[in-house]
């Protein structure tokens, strides 16, 4: 397992195992679990329940980042995550927050967010490396090439890998010129965003070369179309989003097994197991 970025909670930095980060998405159209906790009272309650499974840290998130997704604007970003935020931190959760908005980190990190996970890479807003040089939480900079309405359209690469791994390296650079914490960065190689399955694939391949990079690295596969799709079978219909967290379970024990830091997942109590299956994997081949 990797590093902890500096700044991570106290009883976190303990851990002796890749961080499971559950999702929380409180949207009405997120692709994997939209609509179900769209309402606060089922929101906060789900929260707490992945709490109670063993996950780690809840991430929040009011805007959906699926392909075709039509953007909300920030008045509306707020409202529906920061209730939650503040439900949560007070129920005693960690949280971190899922926006590409500098004024949703400020006022979620305000409100005692203790991550800030920005699957733009700090690309969407021009504000953000500033915002979170000053929140001085850890920073999550996912590969992104564009919102939800084109990204598709984005997913072409020679060598996938080395691609990603240098837009990555652009980002650090960029962000730690704006005064962001080398120490407090979090890389995410941002499966399924701008990637076809067999991208993800390759990227999911050559994962011990973003781990190689020093940063702490976090994967989200968790119900991904690149897992439904491996599970079509023979009619061709890619697997249902439930059905796809055996599979994920599988992702996270090899990237916990490679020397991710988290894994970002939907199902966690399968997932804690999964991920102290691949490091003990690890361990006892070392
Ligand atoms: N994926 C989604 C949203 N946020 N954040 C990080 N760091 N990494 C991811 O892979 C990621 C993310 C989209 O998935 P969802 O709709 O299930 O939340």
């Amino acid at each position: 397992m990797s590093r902890h970025p500096s700044g991570l909670p106290e009883p976190l930095v303990q851990l002796d195992r890749p961080i499971v980060m559950g999702v929380l998405n409180v949207t009405p159209d997120s692709f994997s679990d939209g609509g179900r906790h769209f309402e606060l009272t089922s929101a906060i309650a789900h929260g707490i329940k992945m709490q109670h499974e063993g996950a780690d840290v809840i991430d929040v998130g009011g805007e959906s980042t699926r392909p075709g997704a039509t953007r909300i604007d920030v008045h509306e970003e707020l409202h529906r995550v920061l209730p939650v935020v503040t439900a949560l931190v007070t129920a005693g959760v960690y949280v971190s927050i899922d926006t590409m908005r500098s004024e949703v980190a400020r006022q979620c990190v305000m409100a005692g967010a203790c991550i800030v996970n920005d699957v733009s890479g700090g690309l969407a807003d021009q504000d953000m490396y500033a915002m979170v040089a000053q929140l001085d939480v850890p920073y999550v900079i996912m590969h992104w090439r564009g919102h939800g309405a084109v990204m598709n359209s984005l997913a072409s690469y020679s060598d996938v890998s080395a691609e990603v791994i240098s837009e990555i390296n652009e980002r650090l650079v960029a962000a730690t010129a704006a005064g962001v914490n080398r120490d407090a960065i979090i890389i995410d190689p941002g499966l399924g965003f701008a990637k076809e399955s067999a991208d993800n694939w390759q990227v999911l391949k050559h994962l011990a070369g973003f781990v190689d990079l020093g940063y702490p690295v976090l994967i989200g596969a968790s119900r991904k179309r690149f897992l439904g799709s491996l599970l079509a079978g023979s009619t061709g219909v890619p697997r249902d989003f439930a059905g796809r967290d055996a599979a994920t379970d599988a992702v996270s024990a090899i990237a916990a097994a490679t020397g991710v830091w988290g894994v970002r997942v939907h199902n966690v109590q399968s997932t804690v197991d999964a991920v102290l299956v691949g490091q003990a994997w690890a361990r006892g081949r070392q």
